[in-house]
């Protein structure tokens, strides 16, 4: 029986077949797509040609450590796959994303992407998304009235709950690659993403939030018993 850090190298494993020579590869965040990224270093080091793009300050290193090649996103604009993580995914395949601080650089390129491939254990499949608290990066100015204004949009579409600044280590607040700030939005249960998500667009200062409708084509899941892939 594989315990939940064999689940997600096994789900890394499988999704490291996906990749083939002379693709643009985007590459995600967090300890599942660290294995990902590990095992993609090794089929490099075996000699596959391809290139990737980073989501985090954190990835790009470990692709650096393992002589992935690296390019941007204004060099590539089109990438084939990539591959990520999730803190939560859905039967519809939808996703909460974020808790490792990564979510704009991870939905810019899972944006630009053919095809989003979410690796993941099986405690992340859920029946419906929320459990997890949906990350929210936000622009520092004017925090106060931008966290009133996200309390506010949730408890309008019915599912009240506080938004958290997220601290980092050592206290102070968590600082985004892209120099923002997280909310943490503690929910419960999210019946209707696509609302939620269009309320929390419309804020001023709002930068991104971590669900992820309708980017997901393939997830592979997990479990202590073996890999299952899921489709849209
Ligand atoms: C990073 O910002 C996140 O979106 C991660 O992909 C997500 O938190 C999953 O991380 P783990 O693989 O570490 O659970």
């Amino acid at each position: 029986m594989m315990n939940v850090e064999e689940q997600k190298r096994a789900a890394a494993a499988c999704a490291v077949e996906f990749v083939q020579p002379g693709m643009l590869v985007g590459l995600g965040t967090g300890t599942t797509s660290h294995h990902f990224v590990e095992l993609l270093g090794e089929r490099i080091r075996g000699g596959l040609k391809i290139v990737a793009v980073a989501t985090s300050e954190a990835t790009k290193a470990q692709a650096k450590r393992l002589g992935i090649p690296l390019t941007t996103l204004e060099e590539a604009p089109n990438l084939d796959l990539t591959v990520d993580g999730a803190d939560e995914i859905a039967t519809d395949l939808t996703a909460i994303k974020g808790g490792g601080g990564a979510l704009l650089r991870e939905k810019i390129v899972a944006s630009a992407s053919a095809v989003m491939v979410v690796i993941a254990d099986e405690s992340k499949w859920v029946d419906t998304l929320g459990r997890y608290p949906l990350p929210i990066e936000v622009v520092p100015f004017g925090l106060a009235p931008t966290r009133r204004a996200i309390e506010h949009a949730a408890a309008e579409i019915g599912c009240p709950g506080p938004a958290v600044l997220r601290r980092a280590s050592e206290g102070h607040a968590f600082v985004t690659d892209g120099g923002h700030l997280i909310l943490d939005l503690a929910l419960g249960r999210i019946p209707e993403p696509r609302a939620l998500a269009s309320r929390l667009a419309e804020i001023p200062g709002v930068v991104e939030h971590g669900l992820f409708i309708g980017l997901v084509r393939m997830a592979v899941i997990a479990g202590p018993h073996g890999v299952r892939i899921e489709e849209a």
